[in-house]
């Protein structure tokens, strides 16, 4: 087991070692992150991830390599010739790629998705032997009452009748899990888009749907049961409930990461202006420059921090 102290509630401990909500993971002999291709007798955890400080993940391999390719040009780690190996290679659901004390994970889509990603992630950073680790989802969403292109620092994940809840079925009965996210460290992320002045920034509420279709009220999926006027009442009672954003996994991000004691923040970019449409028609680069918003502002976020260290 990990030394350092043992957490009992959940909180924010930044400075101390990654610590389960499970004790049965200490008395494992072996532990297999199944997911990930990895396993605690064939690879040597604290020499490959021990140094791991901030963890960025997000839906898209293609997106996270490219962070961590930014990351390490901003961080004066690029070599010529270099390349980032996917340290997952042994398997094609997940994919992740370090470079000196960043690791850059990807979830896929959705609850479910990310939810087996964090579970394995969390178990890697405390055989690791991590400490003081923040992890942050950089991301994308639908926006309300925004400029396509802004950004969004979560204040709060919420689910879609607006509670900062995660609901799950554990043995047949539904749990409900806090999904509020650490306020000081949504404040330390608002002041880096401050200093860059590159893009709009906002701090507000992120709603978490099981559906990009009906789930997110769109008019445009294989099915439809409401009208564009029960669209609009939805998508403005969301607004007035201090939602700017919509996306797919931030409650049960927010939810384990509490659990565990570790700092966590969701910043995603707006691709599209809910009130105004559903579909995302945007040109290729247009979406592609949006999406590298939220990794400019968490990579200097990154380099504040170590700078500070
Ligand atoms: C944002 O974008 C994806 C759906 O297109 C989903 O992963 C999310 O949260
Ligand atoms: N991702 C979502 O989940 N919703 C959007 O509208 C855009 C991106």
């Amino acid at each position: 087991m990990a030394s350092g102290p043992k957490t009992k509630e959940p909180g924010y401990h930044n400075d101390h070692f990654v610590q389960l909500c499970n004790p049965n993971v200490a008395t494992m002999n072996e532990d297999v992150l199944y997911h990930f291709s990895l396993s605690t007798s064939t690879h040597d955890f604290p020499a490959l991830f021990g140094d791991v400080k901030f963890v960025c993940v997000g839906g898209s391999p293609t997106r996270m390599k490219d962070f961590i390719r930014y990351m390490a040009k901003e961080l004066g780690l690029d070599r010529p010739g270099t390349d980032y190996p996917n340290i997952c290679e042994g398997t094609d659901r997940y994919a992740m790629f370090k470079v000196g004390p960043v690791l850059s994970v990807s979830h896929g889509i959705g609850i479910p998705s990310i939810s087996i990603m964090l579970h394995e992630l969390i178990k890697l950073l405390y055989h690791a032997r991590c400490s003081g680790v923040t992890l942050i989802r950089i991301g994308t969403s639908g926006g309300i009452g925004l400029e396509p292109g802004s950004v969004v620092i979560t204040r709060e994940a919420v689910d879609p009748c607006f509670k900062p809840e995660f609901e799950q079925v554990v043995l047949g009965k539904r749990v409900v899990r806090s999904a509020h996210l650490d306020a000081q460290l949504v404040q330390e992320l608002m002041q880096c888009s401050a200093d860059l002045t590159e893009f709009p920034t906002v701090v507000g509420n992120t709603m978490c749907t099981l559906d990009f279709y009906e789930g997110q009220g769109r008019l445009d999926g294989a099915l439809c049961s409401y009208t564009e006027e029960d669209k609009q009442e939805y998508l403005r009672a969301a607004f007035a409930a201090g939602v700017r954003n919509i996306e797919m996994e931030s409650t049960v991000f927010a939810a384990l990461c509490r659990a565990c004691g570790l700092r966590a923040a969701v910043v995603c970019v707006t691709l599209l202006n809910r009130l105004e449409g559903d579909q995302i028609s945007s040109p290729h680069e247009l979406l592609v420059e949006y999406q590298q918003r939220p990794q400019r502002l968490v990579g200097h976020f990154i380099k504040k921090c170590l700078a500070a260290a």
